[in-house]
């Protein structure tokens, strides 16, 4: 079969601090599974992604840590890369859309996009009065207004939600004006800021109200049999289509940034929105790497520009709007590029600790579990399964921090460690260490046979759907069914009667453990490659995670009788309900 080509993204995190378990769980442990069962199937994939470095957020951190906004990008930009190989999330192209190295061709491309939109029109310069902290002495970016919202909910009734942001209410939803919102006060210095005249570049996003309708419809039931989009998004979407796209600008009174491509004076001092240059580093960190790999940047269009090539967005809700509407306008405007494929988006997650209440995760209230502190404790793996578990593909979801615990001590280590242990410990000690004979399989062994196939089957449809947490759960099943084979067998008694049959148990137990090593890769790769070094089979010799241990099509592919096994060893180590996380803060 023709390989698929893929282009795979997540969010750019902004470089203004660590990363916690939402984050994962939103936009790049789901990316990173698909990405490894893409791989493993041999499609030609890229997996881009880097720090969103622009914009106010930046700015006024490191106004806050008392450094250069330079070295603090910098620095959370290598944290954050540190977080994701901790969790062997692994990205072709780890970029930054102001790191050295990438914002050369960032800005480049970035001001080539704005320039392109701006000569075919879709741009209005209007001189507004815009929100001025004059205190701070500067305008203040829509996220550094707070004030009450001024939408209605879904339900009709006023939203009021006095804690809504300048650009977007995180009660109803809603993008906002932050003219409108009721008793503004600036984040930055807390006085209320004044209205002042400006001038900026707004999109002409009403212009593609109609084709931006079309193009989320056909994706309900897309006519060439890929798959649906999720209802959240495209309900989220539609609904804001119904109520009106506004003309939005897509420039701001910044020295950060990157500099409007403009011949006119009254662009002077002013860089692109921050929501307009953060997508295109998708675009940028692909031709870096193609510049890298392949020797010319410009071979990033075989991705961004080939009808083929299938485009995929793993983000967190609240980006929604940018994602699926924003970003695809600019992109049917500019008029070269493909559209998303597919743009995945997952809701938040909440926190709940021991004897505490569910809850919000909180940077300031000290309730996140941040990656650095988890690496620093356990191994990636309990982690990228517990997230998975829960993955928040519908709604909100928790974490739990006991519930972490028990699905690690009872899934990972005593049903699947267990089994692949059970198993292989026995090959060990009675068959040489080896695959025995196949012997007389009976309807047992059949039926694990069938499971197998079953389960290959069943978790290729689940994660070709995005469907990750049943993909998982899959997968999970087949190691219960292997788990109550290898018990109900009871190979030790087996072998004090009937050599044989105890060989051809093992020998099916042997294909089970096959089966969940190439199942369980996309999910815990780390796992995956232990296992695929204790059944000694052929990994990749530089150990690379990215590389997958063993081809998809191999779970259902019998290991032959006589094939020499590794050594084995404990898969998961029990984890002490004792062991809670540090405190957040
Ligand atoms: N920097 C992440 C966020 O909103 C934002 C994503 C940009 S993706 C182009 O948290
Ligand atoms: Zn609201």
């Amino acid at each position: 079969m023709a390989k698929r080509q893929f282009l795979v993204t997540s969010a750019l995190p902004y470089s203004n601090g660590r990363l916690h378990v939402g984050h994962i769980t939103g936009a790049y442990l789901p990316a990173d599974t698909y990405v490894r069962y893409l791989r493993a199937r041999g499609e030609d994939v890229r997996f881009i992604c880097g720090s969103d470095d622009n914009g106010v957020a930046s700015l006024i951190s490191a106004r806050k840590e008392g450094r250069s906004v330079e070295e603090l990008t910098a620095h959370y930009n290598a944290r954050q890369a540190a977080d994701f190989k901790g969790l062997g999330i692994e990205f072709d192209v780890y970029g930054g859309t102001h790191q050295p190295g990438f914002v050369e061709l960032h800005n480049q491309i970035s001001q080539g996009f704005f320039k392109q939109t701006f000569d075919k029109g879709y741009f209005v310069k209007k001189t507004t009065e815009q929100l001025y902290d004059e205190q701070a002495g500067q305008f203040l970016p829509d996220r550094y207004v707070k004030g009450t919202c001024y939408h209605r909910k879904a339900d009709g009734t006023p939203c009021e939600y006095p804690e809504a942001y300048g650009d977007q209410c995180e009660q109803c939803g809603n993008s906002i004006d932050p003219m409108l919102l009721k008793d503004p006060v600036s984040t930055i210095t807390g006085t209320r800021p004044v209205p002042r005249k400006t001038t900026h570049w707004y999109m002409q996003l009403p212009k593609f109200e109609k084709p931006l309708r079309e193009w989320l419809e056909s994706k309900r039931e897309p006519k060439d049999g890929s798959p649906p989009w999720r209802d959240t998004v495209l309900n989220f979407a539609l609904g804001q289509i119904k109520q009106g796209l506004p003309e939005r600008a897509m420039t701001r009174d910044l020295h950060w940034g990157v500099p409007v491509p403009l011949d006119d004076p009254d662009a002077q001092g002013k860089v692109l929105y921050v929501w307009f240059d953060a997508p295109i580093g998708y675009v940028s960190f692909t031709a870096k790497w193609c510049e890298e790999h392949e020797g010319d940047w410009r071979a990033y269009e075989r991705w961004w520009k080939n009808p083929d090539c299938k485009i995929v967005h793993f983000i967190g809700e609240d980006n929604t709007v940018f994602h699926a509407l924003t970003w695809p306008a600019m992109l049917m405007a500019e008029g070269s590029y493909q559209l998303p494929w597919q743009v995945v988006a997952n809701s938040f997650l909440n926190i709940k600790f021991p004897g505490q209440e569910e809850q919000k995760i909180s940077k300031s209230r000290g309730t996140a579990i941040w990656i650095e502190e988890y690496l620093k404790m356990f191994e990636p793996d309990p982690l990228r399964y517990y997230l998975t578990s829960i993955a928040p593909e519908r709604q909100r979801t928790a974490f739990d921090v006991d519930a972490f615990i028990e699905a690690n001590n009872a899934i990972l280590s005593n049903t699947l460690g267990n089994f692949v242990n059970r198993t292989l410990t026995f090959a060990q000690k009675y068959f040489d260490n080896r695959v025995p004979e196949a012997g007389t399989r009976g309807p047992g062994e059949q039926q694990q046979l069938a499971n197998i196939r079953e389960a290959a089957a069943r978790t290729t449809e689940l994660l070709e759907a995005f469907r990750f947490k049943d993909a998982m759960e899959a997968v999970i099943n087949l190691a219960r069914q292997a788990n109550g084979y290898f018990s109900e067998k009871a190979p030790w008694a087996q072998r004090k009667t009937d050599m044989a049959a105890c060989g051809t148990t093992i020998n099916v137990c042997i294909q089970m453990v096959k089966a969940l090593t190439v199942l369980i890769a996309p999910f815990m790769p780390s796992s995956a490659l232990r296992c695929a070094r204790m059944l000694n089979l052929p990994v990749s010799p530089s150990g690379q995670l990215a590389l997958p241990p063993i081809a998809w099509d191999e779970a259902t592919v019998e290991l032959p009788a006589g094939h020499a096994l590794g050594e084995p060893v404990i898969l998961f180590q029990k984890l002490d309900p004792g062991q809670i996380f540090a405190d957040g803060k």
